[in-house]
């Protein structure tokens, strides 16, 4: 329940940065749900406020409490994207994609001016990749190639729905889950991203350097502490 408490602070905290008339990104997961449920407060007090979902489970949430969608083409740029993630490095470097959702959050994030990561505060790691596997989306075609090109990386393992059949991404993807033995340091994230991405059969890698403007952290008790990334 505390860290539901968390998740919810930070969340509604990050809305503090959502104005009258903008176009927004909405996230992906159990921290960007209560996002998408304060902007949708927000449309019902009056704010004329547009989206573009990083997903369907977020599409059909924001849809169902009444806030405008547009699809990602639709618009040139967004003004604000605020999202959740599975960890945050002491220089605001991201690992994102534990709900699957890591490319269309990683395009609609560069589509905007400013990222705004929220999330609890047991998400703050010293270095990333320790604790949590890096997901990278590949695609369905050629997997077991993919996962043995990417062993150089660490320990790359599909996941896989409870059913056992391959995990699918709404892009029509599958996800590698990949150990990163060691992690890694703040230092090094930008060109392994660039790295993994390069490998074919990758389509996007969960890193996000340098991507957070606003690392906005709930703590169990309600507090929030509001981090800006140089
Ligand atoms: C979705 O693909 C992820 O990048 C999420 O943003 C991340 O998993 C955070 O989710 P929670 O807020 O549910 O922890």
């Amino acid at each position: 329940v505390s860290r539901e408490a968390a998740k919810r602070a930070a969340a509604r905290k990050s809305c503090e940065w959502v104005a009258d008339g903008m176009a927004l990104g909405l996230g992906t997961g159990s921290t960007a749900f209560h996002v998408v449920e304060r902007v949708a407060e927000l449309v019902r007090d009056g704010m004329r406020l547009t989206a573009v979902a990083t997903s369907r489970a977020t599409a059909e949430q924001a849809r169902g409490c009444g806030i405008e969608l547009r699809e990602l083409d639709e618009v040139e740029s967004l003004d604000l994207c605020i999202d959740g993630a599975d960890e945050v490095d002491p220089a605001g470097h991201l690992i994102k994609g534990g709900g699957g959702a890591l490319t269309r959050e990683k395009m609609v994030a560069l589509a905007a001016r400013e990222l705004i990561i929220v999330a609890d505060a047991g998400k703050r790691v010293e270095r990333l990749g320790l604790a949590f596997r890096l997901p990278l989306e590949i695609l369905s075609f050629g997997v077991a190639h993919t996962l043995r090109r990417l062993e150089r990386f660490g320990e790359p393992t599909l996941r896989l729905q409870s059913s056992g059949a391959p995990y699918v991404t709404d892009n029509g993807g599958c996800i590698c889950d990949l150990r990163l033995p060691d992690g890694v340091a703040a230092a090094d994230v930008a060109a392994l991203d660039r790295t993994l991405r390069l490998v074919p059969g990758v389509v996007e890698c969960g890193l996000f350097p340098d991507m957070a403007r606003r690392v906005i952290l709930g703590h169990d008790d309600g507090s929030v502490s509001v981090t800006e990334v140089s």
